[in-house]
């Protein structure tokens, strides 16, 4: 048995980010959650942090440390996609209003704070939205940097190019300057784009294995990819809802479902037509040096075995 590896979820839930939290929060044997930080994203910040709370207790889980972070990206106004995940940003299911209370220590306070009480190389960071909370710390602490053991993050894409705009992904393109220091930070990525989380659908039959698990977990689970199906229907008119956050998650419990390259990725930051876009050097056709590990294939039918068993373990 090896010890689980110690991670901090920073993430905007989000319905798909719900699944990627109640994910670890089943596999303690490979992951323990030392802490999750909201970050404005997918609703707002008064939202995400709220419903990280609404998720922790739906996997009876109320002692998790949940923290508010940024509620703006570092130099733009907010862009949100209550077109994707509703109102609240957890449409779908009715779930009750969390009872367990939100820490007051500052989110990239809790990043920085967490990192430097850790021997180095021991704490994972698993963005799961916009970076604002990751790159703020990285500021704020360049210290931290060499200590991160890696960044697990879900973002950006190459061959499906953009869902936000024709050649951005939403959380890179939420904030552009945040993502900009972190794939400049020299700290090991790996990067979960959409060319991986595309793929990661939830078809009919996997919806229906969710549901029959028979728990609220399962039931939660089945109805938020349901409401989140709708909107990637009509606009890709796939088989199902992709399930985009939970990938980071997976790989840290089996990352031989996934496959990619160790390459250069660079973050566009200034042009109005390509904002938000990670350019990444997949054919290897300039000189620059590599800094991630820019995943391209998943082993979808493993990763949904690996979710629906764990998921029923809640
Ligand atoms: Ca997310």
């Amino acid at each position: 048995m090896s010890t689980p590896r110690k991670i901090i979820i920073d993430t905007d839930p989000g319905q798909d980010d719900a699944v990627a939290i109640l994910l670890a929060l089943a596999s303690p044997e490979e992951i323990e959650v030392l802490g999750i930080t909201a970050v404005a994203g997918n609703v707002p910040l008064p939202l995400t942090q709220k419903n990280a709370r609404i998720v922790c207790e739906l996997a009876g889980r109320p002692d998790v440390a949940v923290f508010a972070g940024c509620e703006t990206p570092m130099d733009r106004p907010l862009v949100t996609a209550e077109h994707v995940h509703g109102k609240t940003g957890l449409d779908g299911p009715t779930l009750p209003d969390p009872q367990m209370p939100l820490r007051e220590e500052h989110a990239v306070d809790f990043i920085i704070r967490t990192l430097r009480d850790h021997p180095p190389g021991t704490v994972t960071l698993c963005p799961l939205g916009p970076l604002t909370n990751i790159a703020t710390a990285l500021r704020h602490a360049p210290d931290i940097a060499p200590r991160i053991a890696e960044i697990v993050l879900m973002g950006g894409a190459y061959f499906e190019v953009g869902n936000i705009t024709p050649t951005a992904e939403f959380n890179i393109y939420v904030d552009p300057e945040a993502a900009k220091i972190v794939f400049a930070s020299g700290v090991p990525l790996t990067v979960m784009p959409l060319d991986v989380t595309h793929k990661a659908l939830v078809t009919r039959t996997r919806n229906d294995a969710f549901r029959a698990i028979g728990t609220p977990v399962g039931r939660a689970v089945a109805e938020m990819t349901e409401f989140f199906e709708r909107f990637d229907k009509e606009k890709y008119g796939s088989a199902g809802a992709p399930l985009h956050d939970p990938c980071v998650t997976a790989y840290l419990i089996r990352p031989d479902l996934f496959t990619g390259r160790f390459i250069n990725v660079e973050i566009e930051t200034h042009s109005p037509l390509t904002l938000g876009m990670t350019v990444a050097d997949w054919w290897r056709v300039t000189k620059r040096a590599p800094n991630a590990t820019f995943m391209g294939d998943i082993d979808a039918d493993g990763f949904f075995a690996l979710l629906t068993e764990r998921l029923a373990r809640l």
